[in-house]
């Protein structure tokens, strides 16, 4: 989309953007500044002819490499007195109070005076949730690093290791890769730890018979991606088994209702449904899933909390899970991207027969 019509969709005259105490994921949307530089205190800046970039000489080299204009500041008196030059006379300024933090918005308010100062978060997130070829591209590339991990963490198993140390093998693997970071801090459980979805890693030490629950994601070229993987570790019981195969069943369920126009609370009802059909009933604790991009709980996704009508060109996890207190669980995840008709799912690690590691 081009600068005017950001502008006259959230019908302001300027969108600002500061990269400041908070870092603002809405800067590398806007720039498209993705391939190198920290940007911390620049400033982007949407004015009628195009995106603006404020930078310090400290990352000039990577700014001049986008498509945007680019002004460069040498200290803090020149950086304000660009920022009054390029945002003008407009008078109805965007801003994102999602990020922007009190303290940064006292000092642009000094800066630039008493205007009329719009909130434009929702509205940027909007566009946001629907992605572009070049956006696509990198998570394709996240979702691919992410799956090649996956596929070979039964290799990685080994008896008495702890849960860090895998989790710290799986940050590895994907650094090698060419992911420029993990996408949140990894989620490895095992055995009854499995039960929490929202545990990290800790000290517990790999036993036989234990689920192996692995949360994690890469970020590449600050888009990312976020898969679940669950084995168990040497053989599995009945029950074992029956939770894993439950999980897959209403996994493949979930993706197989995305599609554009598709109602992520009733993908999120019919997936619990169908859990809740089972004697696991009341087990998924959590949504179905959410969106993801520049960041991993980009947007709402599949929640009967609050409905998301699917577009094509949105990217949403599939991750359902059952979860037995003291005794362990199982999550399925992968991310999906909606399509026109149907969907194409971007990770890609096995998952249609419980591996024994
Ligand atoms: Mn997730």
């Amino acid at each position: 989309m081009d600068a005017k019509k950001y502008l006259e969709e959230a019908q302001v005259d300027a969108i600002l953007i500061y990269n400041g105490s908070n870092e603002d994921l809405n800067f590398y949307y806007f720039t498209r500044l993705l391939y190198g530089g920290i940007f911390e205190g620049s400033f982007a800046v949407i004015t009628e002819d195009g995106v603006k970039v404020i930078t310090s000489k400290l990352e000039e080299q990577s700014a001049r490499k986008g498509k945007n204009e680019v002004f460069v500041y040498s200290s803090s008196s020149e950086r304000e007195e660009l920022l009054k030059k390029i945002v003008g006379n407009a008078e109805r300024i965007g801003l994102n109070y999602d990020s922007l933090s009190l303290r940064d918005f006292h000092k642009l308010r000094d800066i630039l005076g008493d205007r009329e100062y719009v909130n434009v978060a929702e509205k940027i997130m909007e566009w946001r949730m629907v992605k572009d070829d070049e956006e696509l591209n990198l998570m394709r590339e996240a979702a691919k690093i992410a799956s090649e991990v996956a596929d070979s963490i039964p290799d990685f198993l080994v008896e008495g290791m702890r849960e860090y140390e895998l989790a710290a093998r799986i940050a590895y693997e994907m650094f090698k890769m060419g992911a420029e970071d993990v996408a949140f801090t990894s989620i490895v459980a095992f055995g009854e730890n499995a039960a929490e979805p929202h545990y990290l890693s800790g000290e517990r030490k790999l036993k036989r018979g234990d689920f192996v629950l692995c949360d994690f994601g890469a970020r590449y070229h600050h888009y990312n991606s976020d898969i679940t993987r669950t084995f168990v570790f040497g053989r599995a019981s009945e029950e074992q088994r029956e939770i894993y195969y439950t999980v897959l069943e209403a996994q493949k369920l979930g993706i197989s209702l995305v599609k554009d126009g598709a109602h992520g609370s009733e993908i999120d009802a019919r997936v619990k449904e169908l859990i809740d059909s089972t004697k696991y009933k009341g087990r998924m604790i959590h949504s179905t899933g959410h969106g993801l991009g520049l960041a991993v709980h980009d947007h709402v996704g599949l929640s009967t909390q609050r409905d998301l009508v699917l577009r094509e060109g949105m990217v949403v996890t599939v991750e359902p899970g059952i979860y037995l207190p003291g005794y362990g669980g199982v999550r399925i995840e992968d991310d999906v991207l909606v399509r026109k008709e149907g969907r194409e799912v971007l990770t890609s690690a096995r998952k249609d027969e419980l591996i024994e590691a």
